[in-house]
Parts: structure tokens; C-alpha cells; sequence
């Protein structure tokens, strides 16, 4: 039976960078999920009888939000919902089977990269009908109605079973739990010469993928261990766990270090591979060599015709403004634009469906094409592979190549994770504040607060970030995160660019010295935070 339960709103049902994050602890709150969940569903139109996608990472509290869902779902009027089995959809595999479906839109449960488990954090995030996270307008219209709900529609049906594949009707809706690898898996090998990988594993190539205890992990060992024969053993912590196993699951130097010092600074493998919480994210290592992820994007982009789904060449290039510029020299030598957005991937979305761009980017471990609407993990770490396996090169000598006809950006993203947020908004308003002033100091050629017009629905979005840029193209960035659940992460995004190949063997942090004390200085980051020193840096 249908009901309508009257609730009250929450205060700050206000999306973020990526869907509405908090602290599990919020989310157990009775009416808190639905009246989130409500607030979409009365932002959208028209969707009476068409399908909704349903899934999430698997992290605890996962499957309780998904059986709330698919009964509000039905209550509102969806003719069917699609949900991936066990409650499980990495974010990218969403993405895609809301296109390959062509369902009315998605709601993925993640955190992504924030810790798991009764304690860590849980998200909620709605995708429209071309895969890709909703857009400004949608999340601005989510939050008004947020504020205003006064009740939610739900069902008094019970749980249906997420454990087996198949359909289930609730009150005239069908439900209908699917495998949640097999059509991703099928787009993957439509996108990549899976024969030519088969063989490079056949030739004793060796790789670690380590699926840091989240979703990726089974559709690492069915595309990896499965479909291209990489060793049993080849995917490590590959099963999805409420907690991730106690794994903070976001592919970095810090948290994936186990995978980087055995790959990196060991002999035995030839490439090694990480995924985030929800598996958009990747981390690529070589033998002694870490890509960063704009390098990543770069080389990618540059050598994307190796991949049969990319044979005919890319029509742009797309990466968030904080990313290295690593990849616009590509796009120069290619005669192919490269677009500059705010950080997020819902920035993207415009850019893809109108053939803008093909390849995205972001320097936060995040790169994608237009065969989906979010950033992809594994597509990025097929795509590494199919690259090696088309060249036969290493990890290494691809990367200096790169380097050696492109120059190098050096870069590395420093973080101070929960600083009081009332001490960053100050030192970002300080900053603001003596934009004109820093310009002179320093000789800059730029100094504002990144704002971006988008080219196709052409909406404004402003305060993106300050940007410093030198004279010699160095630049520093200042960011607060969107994404935290506890106070403000303040982001620092550090790039110099060097031609001459003899001095690209410089250690990154040693390349970049004199920029990171300016960073610090420039904004008075010890005198705002009381920090000396970043608690993370990639
Ligand atoms: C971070 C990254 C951003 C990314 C976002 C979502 O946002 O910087 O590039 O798009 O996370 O990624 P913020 O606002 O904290 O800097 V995911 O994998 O957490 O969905
Ligand atoms: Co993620």
C-alpha cells in the first residue's frame, strides 16, 4: 500500500561537489534519507511509469537506503527500477546502465573516497537520463525543496530480495535486480583490443590491481582475472566490504602505499592499479614510476587511438581547472580544443554529450571518456593496458617519452583536512580580498577566483577556486573541498612546467620548493590554520 508520511526538513540537504554526503550517524536519523530522496524526486518531471537506476558501493548502510528507494520509487510513480545485485553498482557502471537501459535517471549510494562503516560517511547522488551527475540547476532546485518538504511518499511493502537476480512488482512497479558487472563488462570489451591484452599477460606481464575492500573489485576479477587471463591472485582486496576492511579507499600514494611500495619499489611487477570507494577513481604505477593523474590524462589522450574505440582520434580534450595543463599541449599538438572547467564532474556532462570533448580529467585521481558520464576507474587501467600492450613499452619509458616531447608539469595537490571551517573561509576571504594586491607582489599574470561559462547551455558558475598563475605559466590554486563531512579540507595545487629533459628526473616536491613556501605564505596558511605542514600530499 502507498502512504504519505509527514516529516519535517532537515537543515543542509545541500549537495557538494559530488551528491550530498554526511556522516553515516546523519543518515540513520529517521526521515533523513527519504526526505533527501523526496526533495529529488519532486525536482524532477515527468518520469510516471519510466526506470530509475538504483545502486551503490556496498558500504555500510547501503542496502537500508536501497530498499527505502525502490519503495519511494514505486510510491511515486516509476514503472520500474533496475538495481544491481547485492545492492551494488560502481558509480561508472551506473552510469552506464542508465544509458544502456535508457532509464529516466539514477540514484548511486557512495561516499566514493570517504571512509565506510558506522562510523564513516555515506552519500546519495542522482544522475539523469545521459549517465551523468546532475547539473547545477537540478541540485540547486534538490536543496530548495529540501527546505520546504513537508512529507514523503513510500510503500508499506517489504524488503524485496537484492541477493538474486530477477523481478519483483511493488504496487504496480517492477523491480528488477540485475548483474551488476555484465553490461559494463560488454561496453569494456567493445572499447578495447582485449585480444592484445590477453596476450600481454600471456607473455608474462604481471600487474597488481588492488580494489582497496569497495565495490571494484568484482568487476576487476571478472575483466581481469576472467576475461583478459591476468593470474588468479592479480586482483588484491577485491571483495566489497561495509567498511571497506578498515581501507580508507581512495587511490593515492597514502592510502594504496602497500600496492605503490610493492609495484614502485619492487621487481616483481610490471604496472599496478588502485580504485576508489565507489570506482570512478584510478592510480596507475610502474616500475619505479608513479603517473600523476593530469600526466595520466595527458598520455592517455595522446595515445587513445591505441584503444579500437578510440581508433578514429579524440575531438577534445576536457580537465578541471586545478589540473595540471600537462594535457592542453596535447590538444595544441593535435589541433583539438582543451576545456577548462570547475572542479566536479558534473562540469563535464555538457561537454560530452555535444562531442566537445572525448577524454575528461581530473587531477584528483579521475579520468573518463564520453563512453560514460562519470570518471572511471577501470576504463582508465584498460586503457594504460591496452596503451602497453600496443607499444610493448614500460610504464617508465612511456612516461619519459611523454616528458621528453612535451615537457613536464611537475605537480602535487597538498591538504589540510579539518581545519576549523570558519579559519579556511577566512583565509579564502583573505585571499580574495587582496587578489590585486598578490598580482603586483608577485608579477603574475593571473590572479582571480575561477569562474566558468559553460559553452553549450552556456550557465555561469563562479567561485571556483583562486588562481595564481606566474609569469613562467607556475601555478598555485587554493580550493576548499566540497566533498568532507567533518570541517574544511583546504586544497593547495602546486605546478611548474620544465622543458629541458635533463631536469625532469627532479623529485616533485624538490621541483616545486620555492612555489609550496609561496603557497604557504602568499594565504598565511599557518597563521589561518595553525598548520605547518599538509596532512596529505599526492
Ligand atoms: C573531490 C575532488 C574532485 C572530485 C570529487 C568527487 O572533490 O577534488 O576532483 O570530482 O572529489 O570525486 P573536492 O570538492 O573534495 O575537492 V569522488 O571519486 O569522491 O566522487
Ligand atoms: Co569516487
Amino acid at each position: 500500500m502507498s502512504v504519505t508520511v509527514a516529516t519535517r526538513p532537515f537543515d543542509g540537504q545541500k549537495p557538494g561537489t559530488s551528491g550530498l554526503r554526511k556522516k553515516v550517524k546523519v543518515y540513520q536519523q529517521p526521515h533523513y534519507a527519504e526526505n533527501y530522496i523526496q526533495s529529488i524526486f519532486d525536482s524532477l518531471e515527468g518520469f510516471a511509469g519510466k526506470t530509475l537506476v538504483v545502486g551503490g558501493d556496498g558500504r555500510f548502510y547501503n542496502t537500508d537506503v536501497i530498499q527505502t528507494a525502490i519503495r519511494m520509487a514505486a510510491a511515486n510513480g516509476f514503472g520500474r527500477v533496475i538495481v544491481g545485485q547485492n545492492g551494488l553498482l560502481s558509480t561508472p557502471a551506473a552510469s552506464h546502465v542508465i544509458r544502456h537501459h535508457k532509464a529516466y535517471g539514477g540514484l548511486i549510494l557512495s561516499a566514493s573516497h570517504n571512509p565506510g562503516g558506522p562510523d564513516g560517511d555515506f552519500g546519495i547522488k542522482y544522475n539523469m537520463g545521459n549517465g551523468g551527475p546532475a547539473p547545477e540547476k537540478v541540485t540547486d532546485a534538490v536543496f530548495a525543496r529540501s527546505k520546504v518538504i513537508t512529507a514523503y511518499k513510500t510503500t508499506t511493502t517489504p524488503d524485496i530480495d537484492l541477493t538474486r537476480t530477477g523481478k519483483t512488482m511493488i504496487e504496480g512497479m517492477t523491480a528488477e535486480v540485475i548483474d551488476p558487472v555484465a553490461d559494463y563488462a560488454q561496453l569494456m570489451q567493445q572499447l578495447f583490443d582485449f585480444d592484445a591484452i590477453r596476450a600481454l599477460f600471456k607473455s608474462g606481464f604481471r600487474m597488481k590491481f588492488d580494489g582497496m575492500g569497495a565495490i571494484t573489485g568484482p568487476y576487476a576479477k571478472v575483466i581481469l582475472e576472467g576475461m583478459l587471463g591476468a593470474p588468479q591472485g592479480t586482483v588484491i582486496n577485491g571483495t566489497p566490504l561495509p567498511d571497506f576492511g578498515g581501507h580508507h579507499p581512495d587511490p593515492n600514494l597514502v592510502h594504496a602505499k602497500e600496492l605503490c611500495d610493492t609495484v614502485m619499489l619492487g621487481s616483481d611487477f610490471d604496472f599496478g592499479a588502485a580504485s576508489d570507494g565507489d570506482g570512478d577513481r584510478n592510480l596507475i604505477v610502474g616500475r619505479g614510476i608513479y603517473v600523476t593523474p593530469s600526466d595520466s590524462l595527458a598520455i592517455i589522450a595522446a595515445n587513445a587511438a591505441c584503444a579500437s574505440g578510440y581508433r578514429t582520434g579524440i575531438a577534445g580534450i576536457a580537465r578541471s581547472m586545478p589540473t595540471s595543463c600537462a594535457p592542453d599541449r596535447v590538444a595544441k599538438k593535435l589541433g583539438i580544443a582543451c576545456y577548462e572547467t570547475p572542479t566536479g564532474w558534473k562540469f563535464f556532462g555538457n561537454l560530452l554529450d555535444a562531442g566537445l570533448a572525448t577524454v575528461c580529467g581530473e587531477e584528483s585521481f579521475g579520468t573518463g571518456s564520453n563512453h560514460v558520464r562519470e570518471k572511471d576507474g577501470l576504463w582508465a587501467v584498460l586503457m594504460w593496458l591496452n596503451i602497453l600492450a600496443s607499444t610493448r613499452k614500460s610504464v617508465a619509458d612511456i612516461v619519459t617519452a611523454h616528458w621528453a616531447e612535451y615537457g613536464r608539469n611537475f605537480y602535487s595537490r597538498h591538504d589540510y583536512e579539518e581545519v576549523e571551517s570558519e579559519s579556511a573561509n577566512r583565509l579564502m576571504d583573505g585571499l580574495r580580498a587582496n587578489l590585486p594586491a598578490i598580482k603586483a607582489a608577485h608579477g603574475l599574470t593571473t590572479a582571480d577566483d575561477f569562474a566558468y561559462d559553460d559553452p553549450v547551455d552556456k550557465s555561469h558558475t563562479s567561485s571556483q577556486g583562486i588562481r595564481l598563475v606566474f609569469a613562467d605559466g607556475a601555478r598555485i590554486i587554493y580550493r576548499l573541498s566540497g566533498t568532507g563531512t567533518a570541517g574544511a579540507t583546504l586544497r593547495v595545487y602546486l605546478e611548474r612546467y620544465i622543458a629541458d629533459p635533463a631536469l625532469h628526473g627532479m623529485e616533485t616536491q624538490a621541483a616545486l620548493q620555492d612555489l609550496i613556501a609561496l603557497s604557504r605564505s602568499i594565504a598565511d596558511i599557518p597563521g589561518h590554520t595553525a598548520r605547518t605542514e599538509p596532512t596529505v600530499i599526492t
